[in-house]
């Protein structure tokens, strides 16, 4: 099934110039960009988009640090997309995650280590978690006008 997902590169990613490479790989992978955009998140986009997380120890720590810098904001399209995004961006920690995908190869953060600064973990990526949670992202992030249908020029080979 075809499916849209979304993906916020997070203020570390984007200060360590990581954008390029993040995009690349769901690119290389197959998925189409249908949207995209730079946020400078203020407290009420932050509670809205991790609005489950309110209420936990880490939710102050992850509120600054999603505020701490633009993210930039994306809308991918592709087959599964929700499930294989989340593939390729691996484990919350990134010290769990396993080489190959974008947290365990870009960022090296455990929980141990946030917790005991009082900290979010610094993983570079946000992915929607399931199928609810990227429909109540995607209209959160996005207007439906500035989502973009189009072909791939790979698309009969890939999808
Ligand atoms: P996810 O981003 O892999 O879906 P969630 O459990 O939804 O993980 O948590 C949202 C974000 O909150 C994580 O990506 C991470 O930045 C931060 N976070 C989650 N759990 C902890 C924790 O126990 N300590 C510090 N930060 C956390
Ligand atoms: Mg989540």
């Amino acid at each position: 099934m075809i499916e849209r997902t979304l993906v916020l590169v997070k203020p570390d990613g984007v200060q360590r110039s990581l954008t390029g490479t993040v995009i690349s790989k769901f690119e290389n992978a197959g998925l189409k960009i249908v949207g995209m955009r730079m946020v400078w998140v203020n407290k009420a986009l932050s509670k809205k988009h991790y609005s489950d997380h309110i209420g936990k120890p880490f939710f102050s720590g992850l509120d600054e640090f999603i505020r701490s810098g633009p993210v930039i904001a994306i809308v991918l399209e592709g087959v599964e997309a929700i499930k294989n995004v989340r593939r390729i961006v691996g484990s919350t920690a990134p010290a769990e995650a396993t080489p190959g995908t974008i947290r365990g190869d870009y960022a090296h953060h455990s929980y141990a280590y946030a917790d005991r600064v009082g900290k979010s973990i610094a993983n570079i990526i946000h992915a929607s978690g399931d199928a609810k949670d990227a429909k109540k992202e995607i209209a959160l992030w996005f207007d439906k006008k500035e989502l973009h249908s189009y072909k791939r020029s790979d698309e009969h080979i890939v999808f």
